[in-house]
């Protein structure tokens, strides 16, 4: 089977949760959108865990790439632009670790890929933290370059698709699509949300089985 999460933001109950509704299998792949870290101080361990697990697959989020700008350039905009989002407890638990496994952790994520397209049944999926790549010319955000695009882009559900793609997606939490229900899967048309808002205030984690869209929500 199929799992797909995103934006964990350092919720590890929340993580735990899932993971014991699921029951993942040998066989089984899960899929993790981007934004593990942030927010709440677990994104640190989780990402250790996530990069031991050999059945999942980790996608980059725009919080792993503000992480690796920091890293990259400490300036003051850099720190700033990353603190504003949840980012300093990230930072401490980074900092904490020996020079060994923070230098394994950067280069984990600098591999992570920015989607992922599989068959599953009649429909193919592809799994973005915010965009798909090919959308980057013509909702080119001004000064974005592609990789920034693809973890920031608010996405608004016109976007075309080719025929018989589904995209699943996170980053953007799924109230914002449905302000009047509690936080759940987004679903229209061709688009699946699954961003619920782990780690605020009345968000929760959830996992969507792709095989046949069961939901798993943190408790
Ligand atoms: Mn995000």
């Amino acid at each position: 089977m199929t799992y797909v999460i995103s934006d964990i933001h350092g919720d590890l109950a929340g993580l735990r949760s899932v993971l014991e509704q699921i029951r993942l299998r040998p066989e089984d792949t899960l899929y993790i959108l981007g934004d593990v870290m942030d927010r709440l101080p677990d994104g640190v361990a989780i990402l250790r865990w996530l990069m031991a697990c050999p059945n999942c697959r980790m996608l980059l989020g725009n919080h792993e790439l503000m992480m690796l700008n920091y890293l990259d350039e400490p300036s003051e905009r850099n720190r700033w632009q990353w603190f504003r989002n949840g980012g300093e407890v990230t930072l401490k638990a980074f900092l904490a670790l020996p020079e060994a496994e923070r230098r394994a952790i950067t280069v984990f994520l600098r591999s992570r890929p920015l989607q992922a397209e599989l068959r599953i049944g009649e429909w193919n999926y592809l799994l973005v933290h915010a965009a798909p790549l090919r959308w980057y010319e013509s909702y080119n955000y001004k000064n974005y370059d592609p990789t920034t695009f693809a973890v920031w882009y608010r996405l608004k559900g016109d976007e075309p698709l080719p025929e018989g793609t589904r995209l699943v997606f996170g980053h953007t939490p799924t109230p914002y699509y449905q302000p009047d229900q509690p936080p759940r899967v987004w679903r229209s048309g061709p688009f699946l949300g699954i961003d619920c808002g782990a780690a605020t205030e009345t968000g929760r984690l959830c996992c969507l089985r792709l095989e046949d869209g069961a939901e798993f929500y943190a408790d």
